[in-house]
């Protein structure tokens, strides 16, 4: 037995003087208490990468990426155009927290002028992703992402 009268000592307490029904909902409370401070702190602490837009091309070109770690990568359309963020092989290689940021069909997301987007996500799958955007490819407003 180690130190008796803490807080976790007194709910111990607690739990154990009561029916089994209160004891899961208490349970239940505290996950819930537990992953609600951890959520918006890992969201924070994560790398943040940018990927520039402008005519015609991404900044930086080749976007280099941790493997297994939690990432948020947002899109910066800095240009007078609208830019795509078109990557299926890369998008259909990480788990993404929000999928809804991506354009229908899933193989790009949409960046208007003067508007930014953030991707959150784990890339699992080391590799070279190719980038572009599917209307300015012909422009040479294409690049690759690195994952390591
Ligand atoms: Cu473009």
């Amino acid at each position: 037995m180690t130190g008796a009268g803490g807080p976790d000592a007194a709910l111990l307490a607690d739990v154990a003087s009561t029916g089994g029904r209160r004891r899961a909902v208490i349970r239940a409370l505290l996950g819930g208490a537990a992953l609600a401070l951890v959520a918006p702190a890992a969201a924070a602490e994560a790398p943040l990468f940018v990927l520039v837009m402008t005519e015609y091309r991404f900044t930086p070109g080749r976007l280099r990426l941790p493997r297994d770690v939690p990432c948020r990568l947002r899109l910066e359309n800095r240009g007078k155009e609208l830019h795509e963020f078109t990557a299926p092989e890369f998008l259909a290689s990480v788990a993404l927290d929000a999928p809804e940021v991506l354009a229908p069909g899933g193989r790009e997301v949409v960046v208007r002028p003067g508007e930014r987007k953030e991707l959150s996500f784990i890339a699992r799958q080391p590799g070279r992703y190719p980038m572009a955007c599917a209307d300015h490819d012909w422009a040479g407003m294409v690049g690759d992402i690195i994952v390591a």
